[in-house]
């Protein structure tokens, strides 16, 4: 691939060269089981969320919603629910599953690689993909305060990068349709979420994902509240507040609190100018006015 600014065109998606063998020992050796989840999406799009609620919901048998020593409380999500791309095939190694899975216990993985490129085994077996995705103003926004203060690109410079589809795992509108493109042709399969409707009605969302991942709860869950405590126990303030997720690293050199800025649906007024706004809003509308994939832009 050519560069441009550190990310390099790889399968017709961009990435970063230091992650390219990563993947490609993802792609070459990753065998998946029928019984497998794979939470996929682009970078800042509430990846660290749906970790925290599928592993919550998944695995509420073994750790009750309740407890106080629930792993949710003293790991961050993202040690939870390895990236292949970051963890399991990072350095690398051949991965060890069993540092995060107990031979009994229903896998689950994050990924920000696009649909077309993931394992063959992801897509041919049974195993359940779900996407989170958020509005690409916020999606944006939320990526240029993480990103922006370790590069030298202004506002201005990172805003026209995106617009053109350059940012990792990028186009935003590419890496969307894969997904949204799969779930559609293939609903047993591929379940999409979006950010801002998981904000809306968090608990409609939590049954649809528990139900798809075929651990329903049960009306004696939805009467003593399980549901609800599962909202809460992932919810924005909730793990911000935790001290796992005031230190330490869980996603190569990032910080976990850099994990947790806002949270909210709509940031963008702040951010971008009314030029900048009319300049995604042709860019999503160009490339996805055709498909059925709209955005709430606004709380
Ligand atoms: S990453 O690095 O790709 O895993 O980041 P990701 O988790 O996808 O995106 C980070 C943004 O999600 C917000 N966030 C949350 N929103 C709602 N609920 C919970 N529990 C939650 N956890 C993280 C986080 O604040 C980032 O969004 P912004 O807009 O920057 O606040």
């Amino acid at each position: 691939g050519w560069r441009t600014s550190h990310l390099y065109e790889y399968q017709g998606f961009w990435c970063q060269i230091a992650k390219i063998q990563a993947i490609a020992n993802f792609q070459k050796h990753f065998q998946s089981f029928y019984s497998d989840v794979v939470l996929a999406s682009i970078p800042k799009s509430g990846t660290t969320w749906l970790k925290a609620l599928a592993f919550a919901v998944t695995n509420r048998d073994r750790f009750s919603v309740t407890s106080d020593s629930h792993p949710l409380l003293t790991s961050n999500p993202h040690d939870l629910v390895p990236f292949f791309e970051y963890k399991l095939y990072a350095n690398n190694q051949t991965p060890c599953f069993s540092n995060f899975f107990s031979f009994d216990q229903r896998r689950l993985f994050g990924t920000h690689i696009p649909y077309p490129s993931l394992a063959d085994s992801i897509k041919t077996s049974n195993c359940r993909i779900v996407y989170i995705c958020r509005n690409p103003f916020d999606c944006f926004v939320s990526t240029w305060h993480f990103l922006g203060p370790l590069t030298s690109l202004s506002l201005e410079e990172a805003f026209e990068m995106f617009c053109q589809g350059i940012i990792g795992y990028g186009p935003f509108w590419e890496h969307m349709l894969g997904y949204w493109k799969e779930s559609l042709e293939r609903p047993e399969k591929g379940l999409f979420l979006m950010y801002e409707e998981l904000k809306e009605d968090p608990l409609f969302h939590l049954k649809r994902l528990a139900k798809f991942l075929k651990c329903p709860f049960s009306l004696e869950e939805e009467r003593s509240g399980v549901v609800e405590k599962i909202k809460k126990l992932c919810s924005f303030q909730n793990l911000k507040e935790l001290e796992v997720n005031k230190k330490g690293k869980s996603i190569m050199s990032f910080e976990n609190e850099k994990l947790f800025r806002k949270g909210e649906v709509g940031d963008w007024v702040n951010c971008l100018s009314p030029q900048m706004v009319e300049r995604l809003s042709k860019v999503i509308d160009e490339k996805l006015g055709g498909s059925s994939l709209k955005f709430n832009v606004l709380p």
